[in-house]
């Protein structure tokens, strides 16, 4: 818990990302769905029919730092990523969920979030 706590501390030390600010309604986004911890909106480039960004409200630079210090989050992210499947009728048909991590991955935003990708056959360059 103590870990948790200096983590807060020292991102609250850090200049926004742009989902701080999409989060503080600061810029604005379509957003999909929304949970006490959790945030999806569409991304502004989709690469699949449904393309929809699903953010932790608590700032991680990458998917490890946030299963490290808060699986419990982790675990919101990865339901609120369902639900969303849900709502856009992808569901059942299936849907992938990728984290890019780091520069070499194409992660252009840190802060943590998901690519939820669905709605068409995915072929590989849907990431
Ligand atoms: P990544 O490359 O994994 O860090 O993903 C960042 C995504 O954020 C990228 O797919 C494009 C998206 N994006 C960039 N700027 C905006 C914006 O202003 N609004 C929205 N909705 N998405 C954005």
């Amino acid at each position: 818990r103590a870990r948790v706590l200096r983590r807060a501390d020292t991102l609250a030390s850090m200049s926004d990302t742009l989902f701080e600010r999409i989060i503080n309604r600061e810029v604005p986004a379509d957003i999909v769905h929304e949970t006490e911890t959790t945030i999806a909106f569409r991304d502004i480039n989709p690469r699949a029919t449904t393309h929809v960004l699903v953010v932790p409200k608590t700032r991680y630079r990458n998917v490890a730092e946030l299963a490290a210090a808060d699986p419990g989050l982790l675990a919101d992210v990865v339901n609120t990523a369902a639900k969303v499947a849900e709502l856009e009728g992808v569901a059942e048909a299936g849907y992938r969920l990728t984290f890019n991590t780091g520069e070499d991955a194409g992660q252009t935003v840190f802060h943590v979030h998901g690519h939820l990708l669905g709605g068409s056959s995915l072929g590989p360059e849907a990431r």
